[in-house]
């Protein structure tokens, strides 16, 4: 068995006045230090803020199910025969020889991070993510989910064509025992036409207020039937169009229940299955591009204090991207225009071959650099301000192109090209060309693992601020998770951070901070002075 697809025991302890452990939590003192910057006469005046927190993480794993709504499809599908080809040790022979399970692409529980130095030798310690704080394993995940396509799971994984056929064999009979996805809600109008055919497993009527109590129905029963403490509700169905904000409709908490009561044709499949995860009490994240927050439900998570993540997984060409882009504008060097083509020939892509689908996935891939160009006024020229002292335009953006095409032929197998043309030094061009061919799902898949996983953690997680003496949990909104997404919703009114290092270093920090680890392990001061 692959290191990362074995279980291990929790075998970090933090020795220090900060940290305190006992059966129940793991309780860390920490210190958010930042500044404020105010500019007076053309001057930064800056002064440095430090705040106290305390964090207290139950140590006791949730028993945590995962159910996806499109389980029937690639991602859902190649999601369960990965996790039971993990849990029953599964190998299976390719022609290049004996391939066996593992979660390799999952950052929890494939890549490390470090701690810290052994005095002994002067070396850096890296231990698994998965080390810092206990967390579920995937292979303890109970799984199930809904789908308007009701092909049992065995078969709708041959028909995923995404896994090697001796893989797909050994793992049939246990696919066959999770069965048919359980039927699900179909709105013709927010998924492309040609998904039709598929649409034969579907809750009766079209009653929203029926669908949103069944969908709560289904979700306390699995958890009552699986005894679990914990259930995440997972958007992996198809793309769907965006849904218009309309005051009144879906705008308020309070107006998005009574239009859901009202069947009002504006509210889509996946904001009825966030609406019925919130209720429950349970996280909700969704691994699609259309807008199943809106704002109506982003306050009813406030007010359920339910968690909620999104949108869209973050897996191949927009990873790269991001990291890319901020290369080139930290490096000084003016990205000019970013153009983005891929094809692929899974019915994602087939959905995605129609207008409105597709204008959600190029919504979601286009912002990912935003941030990057809006933090470099040197390069950038920033927007105008305008008489009242609000900002004119945009400000300077790079030319930025998003092109999907369907071809049937490459299956799963997406084929991705970047074009970077960039302004270097003195008038001179640089041009980076990038050709990626992704095997999509099985690079999507164990994101949908880490953003689980990590919901879970993160609703175990409290915090106090200050003098505060009760422990709070978290904001709702589990912006931590922007790792794994194209476009991470965040707190309203806060900024969203696209590039990768910083996502990743947040991420790190904030598990580091809750054993009672703080402070940069890139500043290396030993190795700086005598
Ligand atoms: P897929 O088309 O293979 O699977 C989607 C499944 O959702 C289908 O089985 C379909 O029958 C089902 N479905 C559609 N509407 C439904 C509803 N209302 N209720 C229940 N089931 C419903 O697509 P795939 O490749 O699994 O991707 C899933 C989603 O994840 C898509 O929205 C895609 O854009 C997004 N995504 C996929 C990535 C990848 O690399 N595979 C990466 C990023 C995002
Ligand atoms: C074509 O862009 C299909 C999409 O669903 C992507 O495969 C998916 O969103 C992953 O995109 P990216 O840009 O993260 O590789």
């Amino acid at each position: 068995v692959h290191p990362t697809a074995t279980r291990r025991p929790y075998t970090l302890t933090v020795q220090s006045e900060h940290t305190s452990y006992t059966d129940e939590h793991i309780t860390s003192k920490f210190t958010n230090r930042g500044a404020n910057v105010s500019v007076v006469d053309g001057q930064f005046l800056v002064t440095p803020t430090a705040q106290s927190y305390e964090f207290q993480t139950e140590r006791n794993v949730s028993k945590t199910g995962l159910l996806m709504i499109g389980v029937g499809g690639n991602n859902g599908t190649t999601l369960c025969a990965t996790i039971l080809a993990n849990r029953h040790n599964i190998t299976w022979h390719t022609k290049g020889g004996i391939e066996r399970p593992n979660y390799i692409g999952s950052v929890l529980r494939a890549s490390t991070v470090q701690i810290g130095t052994d005095p002994s030798t002067g070396k850096e310690v890296h231990v698994p993510i998965s080390d810092i704080l206990p967390m579920v394993h995937p292979n303890d995940l109970v799984l199930g989910g809904w789908d308007i396509s009701g092909v049992p799971l065995d078969k709708a994984m041959q028909r995923a064509q995404v896994l090697d056929y001796d893989l797909q064999r050994q793992v049939a009979p246990y696919m066959a025992l999770i069965g048919k996805p359980l039927p699900s809600i179909y709105y013709p109008d927010f998924i492309a036409a040609n998904q039709e055919a598929r649409a034969d497993n579907l809750i009766p009527g079209d009653n929203k207020q029926a669908h949103l109590d069944h969908i709560r129905a289904d979700i306390r029963k699995f958890k009552a039937t699986n005894d679990l403490d914990r259930v995440v509700v997972f958007w992996t169905a198809n793309t769907e169009r965006y849904s218009d904000i309309i005051v009144g409709v879906n705008d308020t908490a309070d107006n998005l229940l009574a239009s859901i009561k009202n069947s009002h044709s504006e509210i889509s499949p996946s904001t009825l299955f966030a609406v019925a995860a919130i209720l429950e009490g349970e996280p909700f994240v969704n691994g699609a591009p259309q807008n199943t927050f809106v704002p109506g439900v982003i306050e009813l998570a406030e007010r359920e204090k339910s968690f909620i993540g999104g949108d869209d997984l973050k897996s191949g060409q927009t990873k790269l991207k991001s990291v890319l882009a901020e290369f080139l504008v930290n490096a000084g060097i003016k990205p000019l225009s970013i153009a983005s083509y891929n094809h692929l020939g899974n019915n994602d892509g087939h959905n995605l071959s129609a207008e409105r689908q597709f204008k959600s996935k190029e919504i979601s891939k286009s912002s990912v650099v935003d941030d990057m160009v809006n933090a470099n006024h040197l390069l950038f020229k920033r927007p105008e301000i305008g008489p009242k002292g609000v900002p004119v335009g945009k400000g300077e953006h790079p030319d930025h192109i998003i092109v999907i095409k369907y071809v049937p032929a490459v299956g799963d197998s997406k084929r991705a090209i970047d074009e970077y043309y960039s302004e270097i030094f003195c008038g001179g061009r640089s041009t980076i060309n990038i050709f990626n061919e992704c095997e999509d799902s099985l690079l999507a898949t164990p994101l949908i693992l880490d953003l689980t996983i990590l919901t879970e953690l993160l609703s175990r997680v409290k915090y106090r601020k200050g003098e505060q003496t009760e422990f709070a949990p978290l904001y709702p909104v589990l912006s931590l998770l922007s790792y794994m997404l194209k476009a991470p919703l965040v707190k309203p009114g806060t900024d969203v951070v696209n590039s990768l290092n910083r996502q990743r270093n947040a991420l790190e920090a904030f598990l580091k901070a809750c054993v009672g680890l703080e402070g940069s392990s890139d500043l290396l001061l030993d190795t700086r002075i005598w």
